[in-house]
């Protein structure tokens, strides 16, 4: 059964004068039914045996149907959106995803929870972890249950590989904490990483891994230090993950005196889990066509980036980057007093560009803002476009994990 909640957030992916009585008579409404969808597109797929929201979610996306006036970049976002809502439907939706904390004791896992948290004064005075300490926590107005495995050997050994299915079935995201500045501890780190993977394969679980290089303190990560214990660190963990190599797995390092670096780290383990990161993107690809830009980037007012699109890495940076900074200030700016303004702009003249970014809406019951950021040469096209991208956008961010 779908709780009310999700039955709302997938309603407002359809026009709004559909009226939806039944859940599973969703997946037989016509393809213009959707936001985006014109009644002539509509008619165009039916040539194509498209007639439902079901057909269109099982169209083979690596080779989409030639539709008149239509890119193919945007018969790819449709059957997105339509696999998307089938999923919704079919699958019973979890309310809560389960984030695992594993690694070595002393790694830095319980404080990592804290400064997601805004717990900075609990810090330190935190003593190793008995066991598993588990919480529901909000991230990002997103609900999670977190499950802190403390790493202390004897929990390790004789708790959490005794009675895996306990700990590791049903676990949507697993963070790996190293401490990088111990290097005694890489090789030891390693085999238990290299035994965890091993019982997630026992138990058939494939969550995404995000490895967290931890303790990536700002001046220490500017030492040759620092660099030789990554290259250590890759060194001892390179051959578990050529070993297990059907797990998606990312290296991202971080520090708990720098809350921005543990933030980024937790966005990209939020989009490695989201159901809608991927047609977000192509949303925004089909924007930054569209007003002749070079990138864009969703981003919401407390730093999690939903989805970026761009053409070089370079843009990547500047536009992800200049956004959080100007977030940053228009924070500053609203804790004084001012009105936050619906539109930011960084004027780059010598450069030949600009970086806008345009309040689109607010999501969770925190009213979290959420800007649109585009790099662009012409901001002209940016106001006219805008309001069909907004409506697009609103529910995939509501369904985001
Ligand atoms: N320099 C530095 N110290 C850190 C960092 N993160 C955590 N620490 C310190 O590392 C120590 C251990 O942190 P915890 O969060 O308790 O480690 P844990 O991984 O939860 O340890 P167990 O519960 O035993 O598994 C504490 O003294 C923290 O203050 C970091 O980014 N940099
Ligand atoms: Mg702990």
């Amino acid at each position: 059964m779908l709780l009310e909640d999700d039955l709302a957030k997938i309603k407002e992916l359809f026009k709004s004068n559909i009226i939806i009585s039944d859940l599973e008579e969703i997946l037989r409404f016509k393809p213009d039914t959707l936001i985006g969808i014109d009644q002539v597109s509509s008619e165009d797929l039916k040539k194509h045996g498209v007639n439902s929201i079901k057909d269109l979610a099982h169209l083979n996306e690596d080779n989409p149907p030639e539709i008149k006036d239509s890119i193919p970049t945007v018969i790819i976002k449709w059957i997105k959106i339509a696999r998307l809502i089938e999923k919704k439907v079919t699958e019973q939706l979890k309310t809560q995803k389960k984030l695992l904390l594993i690694g070595l004791d002393n790694g830095g896992k319980t404080s990592i929870l804290s400064v997601l948290q805004d717990k900075f004064s609990i810090i330190k005075s935190l003593l190793p972890t008995k066991g598993v300490k588990r919480e529901k926590l909000e991230f990002f107005g997103y609900p999670i249950v977190s499950w802190d495995l403390g790493g202390q050997v004897q929990y390790r050994e004789k708790y959490y590989f005794n009675k895996p299915e306990i700990f590791f079935t049903d676990v949507d995201l697993i963070l790996y904490v190293i401490d990088v500045q111990d290097q005694n501890r890489f090789k030891e780190s390693a085999e238990y990483f290299s035994q965890v993977l091993e019982i997630l394969t026992e138990i058939g679980e494939k969550a995404p891994i995000i490895i967290v290089l931890n303790k990536s303190d700002q001046d220490f990560r500017k030492t040759i230090e620092w660099q030789n214990n990554i290259n250590a660190i890759k060194e001892a963990f390179n051959p578990v993950l050529n070993k297990f190599d059907t797990f998606e797995i990312d290296y991202y390092d971080t520090t708990i005196f720098q809350k921005e670096t543990i933030m980024q780290m937790f966005s990209l383990a939020l989009k490695r889990i989201s159901d809608t990161s991927e047609i977000i993107e192509h949303i925004l690809q089909e924007f930054t066509q569209l007003v002749s830009g070079k990138a864009a980037s969703l981003i919401s007012m407390d730093g999690l980036i939903f989805g970026s699109f761009f053409t070089s890495n370079t843009d990547e940076m500047l536009i992800n980057n200049t956004a959080l900074l100007l977030q940053t200030l228009s924070n500053f700016h609203n804790s004084i007093g001012l009105i936050r303004e619906k539109s930011i702009k960084l004027d780059l003249p010598l450069n030949g560009f600009i970086i806008q970014g345009e309040k689109l809406f607010e999501y969770s019951d925190l009213n979290i803002p959420v800007y649109f950021w585009v790099l662009l040469e012409d901001p002209t096209l940016i106001d006219e476009k805008i309001g069909y991208f907004r409506q697009q956008l609103l529910p995939l961010i509501n369904l985001f994990i």
